[in-house]
């Protein structure tokens, strides 16, 4: 085998967000978030668990960013809470912004490039109150809050990402309720897309004013959506749909300044098209510096309904999907292991939405960690998925894609949202009990793969 060499340059990373690892919700003027309020509802999170105290990141920041140079990492993605910074979404919370500022300099006192993201799920619950996503006030919200961070940060940070996976917030959120808030309206789901996306566009604007010199992005999920009958008519339907429910709802209005024209058609008992106010898409499509992409796995769609989906569907209006099981190697998320699907939507990206330089935000896996008799821990299973993911991340490479960064989710164990403390996706091991810090087999590979800018073969 040979070694694979990543273009110089490539920035190594691992990311967390800030509910999933801070921990500390309710000092220094913090106050809960949408995810707060899910949490205490009963049955909503596995094992009742919280964000508290988690892998207690806000007081042990020093620690981790010291942990993230002896791994050699270059770079650290983490989120903002916005209930810090404007505790329920009002007043500039001093307090919550030296957290951040104490964080980024600490980074950059170890030469880690600082690589926040803006909103990562926590909408304030009082904005939430008043509507959340449902109101295109929030996106003015956002835009208030993102000037109070970058007027406080903008001078020592060079990349924001305004919003991370906003398929999550608004479909898991507002049309299956599995995730914050907790809504299963799919009307609610369809007004919150362009919401946020109005959200995204305004921040956008506020970075470049505040931050001339600074670098804009957002980051969305992205998988290959697969017919299983590509000869099915109605199979290829229900994939259409679903891509465009996934995907394009996002990437078109960003990069190509309008919403699909079969996805409004298909949006309109929703009534999306009512949230579109002239303008609205000039201000979603400014011009963006990078595109974060967070690849997990591939979806193989069906219009049957023998397929194992669980009620209710995040997936408004589209009513026979079904996720059959193919054989392959799954996660404990039970996600199927499918580095393939990495390099089709690098290569969907560069050919459909040319010219936007990518970075993989998110890549990694939740396995069943045990320490072996030494206290190590020989984590081979997630080891191996990110070996395969930046061999796949490498053929897009190869291929032309203008990817420039990778980063694996997660640094540390963390808080999985509906699934709680349960999955571990962490490269470092976090007892939480101790608060106790352990470098998985993985994070000593990473490093390495880090250190070399390369998959270096083992003979
Ligand atoms: O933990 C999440 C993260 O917050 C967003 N992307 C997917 C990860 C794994 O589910």
């Amino acid at each position: 085998m040979e070694n694979i060499v990543f273009p110089q340059g490539f920035l190594w990373g691992a990311a967390t967000a800030a509910f999933q690892v801070e921990g500390a919700t309710g000092v220094d003027g913090r106050t809960d978030s949408i995810w707060d309020a899910f949490c205490r509802v009963p049955g909503k999170v596995v094992g009742g668990d919280t964000g508290e105290p988690g892998a207690d990141h806000y007081r042990r920041f020093e620690q981790d960013v010291a942990l993230m140079k002896e791994l050699g990492l270059k770079a650290y993605r983490f989120s903002i809470a916005w209930p810090r910074v404007r505790p329920d979404g009002g007043k500039v919370n001093q307090a919550g912004l030296d957290f951040y500022r104490r964080l980024v300099d600490t980074l950059l006192a170890h030469d880690i490039v600082p690589w926040p993201t803006l909103y990562h799920w926590d909408l304030p619950q009082k904005l939430e109150e008043a509507g959340g996503w449902t109101e295109r006030d929030t996106a003015f919200r956002f835009a208030d809050y993102a000037t109070a961070t970058v007027e406080a940060l903008g001078d020592r940070v060079g990349t924001w990402t305004t919003l991370n996976e906003p398929w999550c917030s608004a479909f898991l959120g507002y049309a299956a309720g599995i995730h914050a808030p907790g809504r299963t309206e799919p009307a609610a789901a369809a007004a919150a897309v362009h919401h946020l996306l109005l959200a995204h566009g305004l921040a956008n604007d506020v970075i470049r004013s505040a931050a001339p010199d600074a670098k804009v992005g957002i980051t969305l999920n992205m998988y290959p959506i697969i017919p299983v009958d590509p000869g099915n008519p109605a199979d290829l339907d229900v994939a259409r749909r679903l891509d465009g429910l996934q995907q394009r709802i996002f990437l078109d209005p960003l990069l190509r300044g309008e919403y699909p024209a079969d996805i409004l058609a298909d949006l309109e008992p929703f009534g999306f098209g009512e949230h579109i106010v002239e303008g609205d898409l000039g201000v979603i499509s400014a011009p963006m510096d990078m595109l974060g992409v967070n690849y997990y796995t591939e979806h193989y769609v069906s219009s049957s309904p023998n397929g194992s989906e669980a009620a209710p569907s995040p997936w408004i209006g589209v009513q026979h999907a079904s996720f059959p099981r193919r054989d392959a190697p799954r996660t404990d998320m039970d996600w199927e292991v499918r580095p393939d699907g990495l390099t089709a939507v690098l290569l969907r990206l560069h050919h459909d939405y040319p010219r936007i330089p990518l970075y993989i935000t998110e890549n990694g896996a939740a396995f069943r960690d045990d320490f072996s008799g030494s206290g190590a821990i020989d984590d081979v299973d997630r080891t191996g998925y990110i070996a395969s993911h930046l061999r796949a991340a490498h053929t897009a490479i190869r291929a032309g894609v203008d990817l420039r960064g990778y980063f694996c989710w997660s640094l540390l164990d963390n808080f999985e949202w509906a699934e709680g403390y349960a999955k571990r996706f962490g490269i470092v091991h976090v007892d939480y009990a101790t608060q106790i810090r352990t470098p998985k087999m993985s994070a000593r590979w990473f490093s390495r793969v880090a250190r070399d800018n390369a998959l270096v073969a083992v003979s």
